[in-house]
């Protein structure tokens, strides 16, 4: 216990030893304009203690589409320290406090965040997907709470990107994977349903509200891009 808390301190030796150690990782904490304040661990940008909010960080949403204009969904590994085992869009992670990643111009720096991750999560080599391969569309704030412990609050630049790649899927980060046609989401989110599992919130509410939208419109998204202010999630 934690003298100064009601709640008991959390064990992090429960948590697994991989994802402990992305702990320390270096987030960047921002304003709501995404104006860069300064840094803290990803650590303490998740963890709620007796916060009712946790520190706003940048963060980024890949949404890949195949040839086939199927989209990449992966399931989350019960490893992940926020979310575990649930459903989500093709990859998230955060940026982290470094020269290479924090440069704006173009959102260059998430790209290279992106691209990284890409290859982290599901071994899709930089070479297949590049820089360019990844469309700046918009940029998100939300706020959800993972459980009591631990919660996101972030500004989530989305990426959109149409390629053919090959998985090397890393079980620490991802334990599924499929892809999914605009015409078989209600199908899949029937399967899930029925499987007990669910939706990461973030990818919840842009399946809601933007997804279809930017779906049947993947050969021109020009009207979807806002860069210069932030959308509500
Ligand atoms: C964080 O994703 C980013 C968003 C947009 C929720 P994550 O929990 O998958 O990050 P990481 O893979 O770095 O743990
Ligand atoms: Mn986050």
């Amino acid at each position: 216990w934690n003298w100064l808390m009601r709640v008991p301190r959390l064990d992090e030796r429960k948590i697994d030893p991989v994802q402990r150690l992305l702990l320390d990782d270096k987030c960047i904490v921002v304003d709501h304009k995404d104006f860069v304040i300064g840094t803290k661990t990803k650590r303490d940008c998740h963890y709620l203690g007796n916060n009712s909010i946790t520190p706003l960080h940048r963060a980024f949403s890949v949404f890949l589409f195949n040839s086939k204009n199927e989209l990449l969904l992966q399931q989350r590994s019960m490893c992940k320290v926020t979310f575990p085992g649930k459903y989500s869009n093709t990859c998230c992670s955060h940026p982290s406090y470094v020269y290479s990643e924090l440069e704006e111009k173009n959102a260059l720096g998430v790209k290279r965040a992106a691209q990284h991750r890409l290859q982290y999560e599901l071994g899709i080599s930089p070479k297949e997907l590049t820089l360019d391969d990844l469309f700046y569309l918009t940029r998100f704030h939300y706020f959800a709470a993972s459980n009591d412990h631990w919660a996101e609050h972030e500004i989530d630049y989305v990426f959109i990107a149409r390629k053919d790649v090959t998985l090397h899927i890393n079980p620490n980060e991802v334990q599924d994977y499929r892809y999914v046609s605009k015409e078989g989401m209600e199908e899949f989110l029937e399967n899930c349903e029925s499987r007990d599992i669910s939706l990461t919130p973030w990818f919840h509410m842009i399946l809601q509200r933007h997804l279809f939208d930017w779906w049947e419109n993947l050969n021109d998204l020009s009207s979807f891009v806002e860069h210069d202010r932030i959308q509500e999630l």
